[in-house]
């Protein structure tokens, strides 16, 4: 990475910085220490962004990675485990790192690649609801693949569970000509059928409303979008659980901030820990949750 450009940008009410490098342009804001949009030179988008997006303070922008963190999802849907540590009565969806201001720790050049580096103050114990203390960091390397590190380390006396995922956003020509490969024969819970358990035939295609938490996920899933000749890869570690969402026609139309047709151009896979692959951390305990996201083509 020869040379690189950051500028500071404000998009609605969030302050952002678009990083440019000779290979890829980056736009994250600093709330959440969310990932907007991610494209390498020459290429269609990797991560998507909604053509209507909301860029408010408090409010999760439909882009990039939301980071979702100390839970995933409906808190009452998580283990009593990871309920038991919120002590609130009104639980935000997804946790409360997505819609709170992260601190930007610095940037810099290592070994031609870019480190940007996030941490959420506020977790070691200033979190509404939530009195634990975690060091919380995100690492982002832009280097041949986009690296996301989410770290969590217990720096309190007793232990915290936690479940997360970076609920990533992937740009495709059009979902339904897409396929997720590296699912084939897992099982997976089926959010919209009563959360009922059931297994996977063959690569997951989409021709409707998708919303599943698979489980024992390899280290490596993909994306085949045949229309772009591309191949998106998510190589993962320390994650044995993902979330594969697409709202489709109905559900897009309720969401303010996705155009109607805009399910057609996009495909959330979420490398997690939920379900039975929460995290337990114990004091002085560390768990780092990592994705790799690469292109190449067909
Ligand atoms: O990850 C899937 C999911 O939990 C869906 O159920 C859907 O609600 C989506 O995330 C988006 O959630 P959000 O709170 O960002 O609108």
């Amino acid at each position: 990475m020869a040379t690189y450009q950051v500028v500071n940008e404000q998009h609605g009410e969030l302050n952002c910085w678009r990083i440019t490098s000779d290979r890829a342009e980056l736009l994250i804001a600093q709330q959440g220490a969310q990932i907007l949009s991610y494209q390498h030179v020459g290429e269609p988008p990797l991560l998507w962004l909604s053509d209507q997006a909301i860029f408010r303070q408090g409010k999760s922008v439909r882009a990039g990675v939301p980071v979702c963190w100390p839970w995933f999802g409906n808190l009452q849907r998580n283990p009593e485990a990871v309920q038991g540590m919120f002590h609130g009565t009104q639980a935000p969806a997804h946790g409360l790192a997505r819609t709170r201001d992260w601190k930007l720790l610095g940037i810099e050049e290592a070994a031609s690649a870019l480190r940007i580096e996030f941490e959420l103050p506020e977790a070691q114990g200033d979190l509404p609801h939530w009195p634990h203390d975690v060091e919380l960091k995100l690492l982002i390397v832009m280097g041949d693949a986009l690296e996301l590190t989410l770290t969590s380390r217990n720096r309190g006396n007793s232990s915290v569970t936690i479940s997360q995922a970076l609920h990533s956003y992937f740009a495709v020509s059009d979902v339904r000509e897409a396929r997720v490969e590296g699912v084939e024969g897992l099982d997976y819970i089926e959010t919209l059928a009563d959360w009922e358990q059931r297994q996977q035939q063959g690569a997951l295609t989409f021709a409707g409303e998708t919303d599943r938490i698979y489980l024992n996920t390899p280290g490596q899933l993909s994306i085949v979008d045949p229309h772009w000749n591309r191949r998106i890869t998510l190589n993962s570690r320390g994650s044995r659980s993902a979330v594969i969402w697409n709202p489709w026609t109905d559900r897009a139309q309720a969401l303010p901030d996705m155009a109607d047709d805009g399910w057609q151009r996009m495909l959330c896979i979420e490398t997690a820990n939920v379900w039975d692959d929460v995290v337990e951390l114990k004091p002085g305990a560390v768990h780092a949750l990592h994705v790799a996201i690469g292109s190449e083509g067909l």
